[in-house]
């Protein structure tokens, strides 16, 4: 669903020690370690001033240019947003956001999709997402979309969490690597939405490029057929990005204008392991912060290049961070979090039961109004309850 992936194992492991290995305990080993350290840091600062890397966070900060939170904390970012100093928040969000709407992400291990394809029989996991492989054997990507399709599920609090931010004139602009639409289901405006993996909002036709609506799409879907195109017979695709393909026009257009004007990044469920996206996180401004809400550290900076002082990416856990702040848990947990602190939690969880409720209701008159127009689907329905 994407042009590339940084590495097969994803984020950046979190370092685990201090750089001493068991066996070395002694007073020796850790003064040696120590004498290590004190050449990498000459090293590196060598280096990175020859090559004009070199920034000195520590003066920065002093002089007071970068320093925008007044700690690098969920409470320096709540305190930030409070004194009114953002009005162009920018959310990045993954699949995190969306599986306690009941849709597996990639990567979680033993609920994600790379877990459970083995019934494909696919080469690789990826495979089901890269268009080389689904021009030769379509049939499996449709199998899973309609297992997955986009329509069965509600946005969860993180979605409403994003609307809400916009409702209160924060946010500059929503980026997606999701193909679910539940953005647009919360109810955030097409204009605030960058779907950089694509959408299925709209298919095409692969050989003649006529387009198709999402109902048709669906209409296929569920009679288990591959959608053939109605003018030339070619294959018709959803507007999802596979692997191989470009993202859309508009990820470039509008990342271009918003993220040097960001005031608070903050990114939502991804392991920020795939690119072009992943590296978003580096276009804001250099004092910009940014907030991480996931179940694991993501998107952090090579330990050798933060050695260098170089680099780009998270850098949660060095002495001289002044801006990155990570939250570790459920992004709805996360999102109900910063709202109560914010002062606006029960206007989050009060838009989530009410929005719902609206989509369960909707959902109940259009089942209906299915069963009229296809009774095959009501006896199936009925021999199945039997
Ligand atoms: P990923 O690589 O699977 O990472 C998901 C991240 O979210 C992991 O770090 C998880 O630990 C974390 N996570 C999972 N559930 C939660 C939760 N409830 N709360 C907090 N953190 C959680 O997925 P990415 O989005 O980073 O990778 C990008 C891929 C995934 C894109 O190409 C997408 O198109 C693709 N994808 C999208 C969907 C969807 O549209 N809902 C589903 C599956 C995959």
């Amino acid at each position: 669903m994407a042009s590339s992936v940084t590495d097969g194992d994803g984020p950046q492991k979190e370092e685990s020690a201090s750089g001493v290995s068991s066996g070395s305990s002694s007073k020796a080993g850790l003064q040696r370690n120590n004498e290590d350290e004190g050449a990498v840091e000459m090293i590196r600062r060598y280096l990175a001033e020859k090559l004009g890397f070199y920034e000195d966070k520590k003066k920065e900060v002093s002089e007071g240019k970068a320093k925008v939170l007044t700690e690098a904390s969920v409470d320096g970012v709540i305190k930030y947003i409070q004194d009114g100093n953002c009005k162009n928040v920018i959310t990045m969000a993954g699949a995190g956001i969306s599986t306690s709407a009941g849709i597996p992400d990639f990567r979680s291990p033993g609920s994600g999709l790379y877990h459970n394809l083995e019934k494909y029989k696919l080469p690789d996991p990826q495979a089901i997402f890269e268009i080389g492989f689904f021009q030769r054997n379509p049939q499996p990507f449709f199998t899973l979309a309609k297992e997955l399709y986009p329509g069965s599920f509600k946005p969860t609090t993180s979605h409403y969490f994003i609307r809400l931010l916009n409702e209160k004139g924060l946010l500059r602009r929503h980026y997606t690597q999701n193909i679910d639409t539940l953005e647009r289901v919360a109810g955030l405006p097409a204009e605030k939405i960058v779907e950089a993996h694509g959408t299925f909002h709209t298919s095409h036709c692969l050989e003649c490029k006529q387009e198709y609506e999402i109902e048709w799409m669906k209409e296929q879907i569920f009679s288990d057929s591959v959608p053939t195109c109605e003018k030339c017979n070619g294959v018709v695709k959803p507007d999802i990005v596979f692997f191989g393909e470009n993202l859309p026009t508009r990820f470039f257009s509008c990342n271009e204008k918003d993220f040097s004007k960001c005031d608070l990044l903050i990114i939502l469920g991804s392991s920020l392991a795939v690119q072009p996206f992943a590296s978003l996180i580096d276009r804001v401004p250099k004092e910009c912060p940014r907030l991480l809400i996931n179940r694991e550290k993501a998107g952090q900076r090579d330990r050798l290049m933060t050695l260098l002082g170089m680099g780009s990416g998270m850098d949660f856990d060095s002495d001289d961070n002044f801006r990155d702040v990570a939250w570790l848990g459920d992004c709805d947990e996360g999102c109900q979090m910063l709202s109560d602190k914010l002062g606006w939690g029960d206007e989050l969880s009060t838009l989530v039961k009410e929005e719902h409720a609206r989509i369960d209701k909707e959902k109940k008159e259009e089942a209906s109004k299915r069963k009229i127009k296809y009774p095959s689907e009501k006896k199936r329905a009925e021999s199945k309850n039997h």
